[in-house]
């Protein structure tokens, strides 16, 4: 099939599942395009089948915001026409799925029939799309996608509930390529560059916005840290770095604390952790846990939106209330005092992630394309 992929090319959840959803349908034989403003950061655009198509918005002073949509259809008209595209698959509704309704419009007026696959992640129903600002051109462009999957059923919840939807919405779990994690035993698994022998290693991982209340990360390993000792490894950056820097150093753990930015190996810092702390407001279903969990790391998490779909209480982790951080931080160090418990953990969250393997969810998607081409004109 010739598929289109749009998404936010950054390190967001979304992005990086669009992306390895891509690859993995060219590496099957697909032809498959990438419809974005910038190289998405896991894209190998050396790889068979794949091709990449740049957006430019064109600026001009008296726009305040440029209209990325309008050059996002623009794009997709001119890549549909010229590849005769047969899916456009949309992660992200905003603007995405309006973009490509708006495209679908167009083409039809020049007799070219598209299906648009719409994805909806978790911000774009939640903590934006259902705000009264962008909510009616959301549930427009919901409803009059020809598809709509979401990445949990929690998340299928919500957008049921937020919004007016008349079409039917399918869950389609994340999903992970186990083999891309190394083990312990691997040379590229360095966990000695970063902590001494006796130390455990915590992890947290995404993109420091409120939302992950990466300030309870903080105040989680403080707590862990005076009674074990352990290390605390940050991935990602966000508007909330500078603020935790301080917290920090306010407590005085700043050499506990280590600062890695943004990562594309999160894979060989997640091989050697020991734990993973994801105590976010809300996840629509948590791919960092589940990229944690791959890599044989248990998850303290909150037991918000869809998480707990992915992460096991008292078997591949734990979940606690939002904001329960003395909870989050007892289960901490209950796993990380007793070896054997932990190494238990490590296993169970390691086949948890199994059931979530790309060659399971892959063919769903196929089906999806599949059947909307068929019911297609
Ligand atoms: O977590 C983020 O803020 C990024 C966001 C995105 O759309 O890029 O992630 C969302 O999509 C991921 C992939 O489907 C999910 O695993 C995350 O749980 C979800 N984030 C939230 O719902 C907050």
């Amino acid at each position: 099939m010739k598929i289109g992929i749009v998404c936010y090319p950054t390190f967001g959840g979304s992005g990086v599942v669009a992306t390895e959803l891509g690859m993995a349908l060219a590496d099957k034989g697909h032809e498959v395009h990438f419809i974005t403003y910038k190289q998405p950061v896991r894209l190998d655009l050396l790889a068979k089948n794949i091709h990449f198509h740049e957006v430019f918005v064109e600026e001009y002073p008296l726009f305040h915001f440029q209209p990325y949509e309008l050059a996002l259809t623009t794009k997709l008209v001119e890549v549909v026409s010229t590849y005769n595209l047969e899916i456009l698959h949309v992660h992200y509704a905003i603007p995405h799925a309006y973009a490509a309704y708006m495209a679908k419009q167009m083409l039809h007026q020049k007799g070219i029939d598209i299906k648009v696959v719409t994805t909806l992640h978790g911000t774009d129903i939640t903590l934006v799309g259902s705000h009264p600002t962008y909510k009616t051109a959301v549930e427009f462009s919901i409803n009059n996608s020809d598809v709509v999957t979401t990445v949990s059923n929690s998340l299928k919840n919500d957008t049921l509930r937020l919004f007016n939807v008349s079409i039917d919405v399918n869950v389609i779990y994340n999903f992970i390529d186990t083999t891309k994690y190394p083990s312990i035993d691997d040379a590229e698994c360095n966990r000695t560059a970063l902590a001494t022998e006796n130390e455990k290693i915590i992890t947290h991982v995404s993109n420091m916005r409120p939302v992950k209340r990466p300030m309870d990360v903080i105040e989680i390993f403080y707590k862990i840290q005076q009674e074990i000792p352990s290390k605390l490894l940050l991935v990602g950056e966000g508007p909330e770095i500078e603020t935790l820097e301080y917290r920090v150093k306010e407590l005085g753990i700043y050499e506990k604390v280590i600062f890695l930015g943004n990562s594309n190996d999160v894979n060989k810092v997640l091989c050697y952790s020991d734990l993973f702390l994801l105590p976010s407001k809300t996840e629509s279903f948590g791919l960092a846990a589940l990229e944690a969990m791959a890599a044989k790391t248990p998850v303290i998490s909150t037991n918000t939106g869809g998480l707990p779909e992915v992460n096991i209480d008292g078997v591949t982790g734990f979940l606690s209330d939002l904001g329960n951080v003395d909870e989050m931080s007892q289960n901490a160090i209950k796993l990380l005092k007793d070896e054997e418990l932990l190494n238990q953990f490590k296993l169970n969250a390691y086949n948890q992630a199994k059931s979530f393997t790309i060659d399971q969810i892959l063919p769903q998607y196929e089906d999806i394309y599949r059947a909307v081409k068929v019911n297609c004109c």
